[in-house]
């Protein structure tokens, strides 16, 4: 039986899945899972890439231990992050982390030189700081030395790839969200490139989802003893590759996919280029096949994630189940905040932020554990209502409910809520949605399915997907009211 590995690698932790087809079904198996720390030094944050490289190949010797006869690879992760390879080949500096602060308050200056309407015209990318092009334009303001030497710019899955391959390549769903990149031409933006004075050159051609991308190199295979594997492009944006997931069998469907961000839209087949979508700060990111992922960014259990650290630091361990139960015993709509407050991007002292955001919006900060979570969890179903109402506005379509896939879905309190809070039924699952999508690619790459229709039919066939109603229907309904006036929505 053929077995397949698809590498996700998200911003808290990455795994390698084995995927097989058999009798129409999926079947994966973990085969590793690490942590993606990244490392602080010198003020600065930056991705530990070397050791993200050093656990793809331990899953690779996991494999062969196993008797693992893999056919192919795919990789995807987080966007928006790069790095540049120099004259020589070799990897120049550590790449940054897309929550550094280098980039905060440098947006007003780049739209000096390009205009905000032009540049969402141009590429239909939502803004967001730590889009590649304004980390590239807070380096280049800051004289960085690494654009002396760079030669090649790479997303981190083309970087990760080109290091098990030798081959550079960029892909489409991930080169999207760099903002560098034309929504119309469908090919890098040399306009926009030539005003900011970043060479085209460090571009290279753009692979589509599905394309070989080479075989691991010579290098590797002796290093690993194993076999050239080929390496296909997949959907190598990490919510591109959820998307593929989204069990949905209806042309026209809503997705949230929940995991450190929540991403919530939908598939469409042309990008929405229009004054509202701008004004909203929708984004078109690149899909698989074509697609485009009309789309909004929510902060999601990154939240959650850095409250439980700082709790941590304060001497106080919680899991997340005991988390979700202290939420769940808290009192009911208490206090609100938008989590896409730009106070909870950077990494820090959630519980004191959401503090200082109730102090700010005169409500009383919450008191202890259980009412912050309640709060979060409260506010993040608020918001994916306020989100999906936009997102049916610009797509002009009503949706019977909200896919839910990513590692999020196993907070089922969240699934709960957010029904409740839509309006509408939830239906999560898979929870490994990016995986899953990522090994569906290279299925239909290789011809063993035919399309994405096809892929997601067989996804729905091999994964539980529960259903959740929604409850307490005008509880919820005041409860959105209070959420936009606290919020100033
Ligand atoms: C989710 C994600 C989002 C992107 C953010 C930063 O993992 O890829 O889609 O906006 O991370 O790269």
């Amino acid at each position: 039986m053929a077995d397949i590995l698809a590498y996700d690698l998200g911003a808290s932790s990455g795994r390698a899945l084995l995927g097989r087809l058999k009798d129409g079904r999926i079947e994966t198996e973990e085969l590793h899972r690490f942590p993606n720390d990244p490392v602080q030094v010198g003020g600065r944050l930056h991705w530990d890439i070397l050791r993200l490289l050093h656990e793809m190949k331990q899953a690779l010797l996991k494999a062969k231990q196993r008797g693992a006869l893999i056919q192919s690879i795919g990789i995807d992760s987080w966007a928006v992050d790069f790095g540049f390879v120099g004259e020589n080949g070799e990897l120049l500096g550590n790449p940054y982390h897309y929550r550094d602060s280098h980039t905060a308050g440098i947006m007003p200056a780049l739209f000096a030189e390009i205009p905000e309407s032009e540049l969402f015209g141009r590429t239909g990318i939502q803004f967001q700081p730590f889009n590649s092009i304004f980390q590239l334009y807070a380096l280049k303001t800051a004289g960085n030395p690494l654009l002396r030497e760079a030669k090649r710019f790479l997303m981190i899955p083309d970087l990760l790839r080109y290091f098990l391959t030798g081959e550079m390549h960029a892909e489409f769903t991930n080169a999207t969200t760099t903002q560098l990149f034309s929504a119309t031409a469908k090919d890098w933006d040399r306009e926009v490139l030539a005003k900011l004075g970043i060479p085209a050159e460090w571009f290279g051609p753009v692979l589509s989802s599905g394309d070989r991308a080479g075989a691991l190199s010579e290098a590797v295979t002796e290093e690993l003893g194993v076999s050239a594997i080929p390496v296909y492009a997949v959907a190598e944006h990490d919510t591109g590759s959820a998307v593929v997931a989204v069990p949905a069998l209806d042309e026209h469907f809503a997705y949230l996919s929940c995991g450190t961000w929540s991403l919530i839209g939908t598939e469409v087949t042309e990008p929405v280029l229009t004054d509202r979508a701008r004004e909203l700060n929708f984004t078109n990111e690149g899909g698989a096949y074509g697609t485009y992922r009309l789309l909004k960014n929510i902060m999601g259990l990154w939240i959650v994630n850095e409250s439980r650290r700082a709790w941590e630091r304060q001497g106080s361990a919680y899991s997340f189940p005991e988390l979700v139960a202290m939420a769940e015993e808290a009192p009911a709509f208490a206090v609100f905040i938008d989590p896409d407050d730009e106070l909870f991007l950077p990494p820090g002292d959630m519980p004191g932020r959401i503090a200082e955001y109730c102090r700010r919006t005169g409500q009383q900060p919450p008191t202890g554990v259980g009412e912050t979570m309640r709060c979060i969890l409260e506010s993040l179903s608020l918001k994916y209502r306020y989100a999906l109402e936009r997102v049916e506005e610009l797509s002009g379509i009503r949706y019977g409910g909200l896919h839910m896939v990513g590692g999020g879905i196993q907070n089922t309190l969240l699934c709960r809520w957010t029904a409740s809070a839509i309006g509408k039924p939830v239906w999560a699952g898979p929870a490994e949605g990016s995986a899953i999508g990522n090994l569906a690619v290279q299925w239909i790459a290789s011809g063993e399915l035919s399309d994405l229709r096809e892929a997601r039919k067989v996804i729905r066939d091999s994964f539980d997907v529960a259903t959740y109603e929604p409850e307490d229907a005008q509880i919820w309904e005041d409860a959105y009211g209070k959420f936009l006036r606290t919020t100033s929505l």
